[in-house]
């Protein structure tokens, strides 16, 4: 695969024994080294213009001016420092550059995986929250289709609810969200009642499982629900956000996705994202082990690097 990557990604320092740490990206360089075919690619920041179309203007200048500042707790883990402006730009500006070098041919071993921190699918449009303060995937979407792509389908496997992408699109016919997650965990949105509203109507769609769920649990609601209504959207961009904290030795989790299933749930994205006709483009969010983290992205990694 093409891994997006930027050291200034390292620089947002959220303090000792925070799970989303700088490490979380180390770790998983350092288990792409074993792996053939790995690419890392730069991008440019996120344009700010472009960010405004999906957050507040006066939210991202609070934002800008508390990293400043010097940062400090935005919320009781939502940690910011002088640098966390410049990495959440990189890190959106990954997303940014993964939604645009996605090509139709998705059986490519150069399909794109944003490898930024912090994370972004809890960032709503006026609000820090969850470790995220830009929301990556959504700005990713909304370059797409400034350039041309009629329509984006997110599909967010990470195990929390991506609260924030929801919030954004929520009232938009134009993406499409869906997530799977755990019941009963952070930020406790994402009931399946919440289907969008207005032309965003029908656009949105939360699958909850409770605790214990497992690989074969997540292939059922990918093949009979997601997979389904995604092909009935029929996207021109889809979007992987891509936390891995369904693992079942994720630290904060206690779904029970294996590594070998990440693989399995990749090769459904290559499969569905084929069958729309639609690019194809990974976005990193949660993941909390860095074992089963680095693991897992090289399971993803190995089906592209399977194909020609
Ligand atoms: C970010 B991502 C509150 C715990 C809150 C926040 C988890 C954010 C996860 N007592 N924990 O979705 O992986
Ligand atoms: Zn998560």
């Amino acid at each position: 695969m093409n891994f997006g990557y930027r050291e200034v990604c390292l620089d947002h320092d959220t303090g000792e024994r925070h799970p989303e740490s700088p490490d979380r990206l180390r770790a998983v360089r350092r288990a792409l080294k074993e792996c053939h075919g790995v690419q890392y690619v730069d991008a440019d920041d996120a344009d700010l213009d472009l960010v405004r179309e999906v957050h507040d203007a006066d939210y991202v200048e609070e934002f800008r001016e508390y990293c400043a500042d010097g940062g400090g707790h935005w919320d009781a883990d939502t940690v910011a420092v002088e640098a966390t402006w410049d990495a959440a730009l990189a890190s959106a500006g990954l997303a940014v550059w993964a939604a645009e070098t996605a090509g139709v041919d998705v059986r490519d071993r150069e399909t794109p995986f944003a490898l930024g921190r912090p994370p972004g699918h809890h960032a709503v449009g006026d609000d820090a929250m969850g470790f995220c303060f830009i929301n990556n995937a959504g700005v990713a979407a909304q370059a797409a289709l400034n350039r041309g792509a009629d329509s984006v389908a997110i599909f967010d496997w990470d195990v929390h609810h991506g609260n924030g992408t929801q919030d954004i699109f929520y009232d938009r016919g134009d993406v499409f969200y869906a997530s799977i997650h755990e019941d009963g965990l952070y930020p406790g949105t994402g009931e399946i009642e919440e289907t969008g509203v207005g032309d965003g109507e029908g656009a949105n769609v939360n699958v909850v499982y409770q605790p214990g769920a497992d690989t074969a649990d997540y292939l059922t609601a990918i093949d009979e629900v997601v997979a389904p209504e995604i092909e009935a959207f029929d996207p021109d961009l889809l979007l992987v956000s891509a936390g891995f904290d369904a693992h079942e030795h994720d630290p904060i989790s206690r779904m029970q996705v294996s590594t070998e299933g990440y693989g399995v749930m990749t090769e459904r994205m290559v499969d569905l994202a084929e069958g729309c006709e639609a690019g194809l483009a990974f976005v990193l969010e949660g993941g909390y082990g860095l074992d089963t983290l680095s693991d897992s992205v090289k399971m993803v990694h190995e089906v592209f690097d399977g194909y020609q």
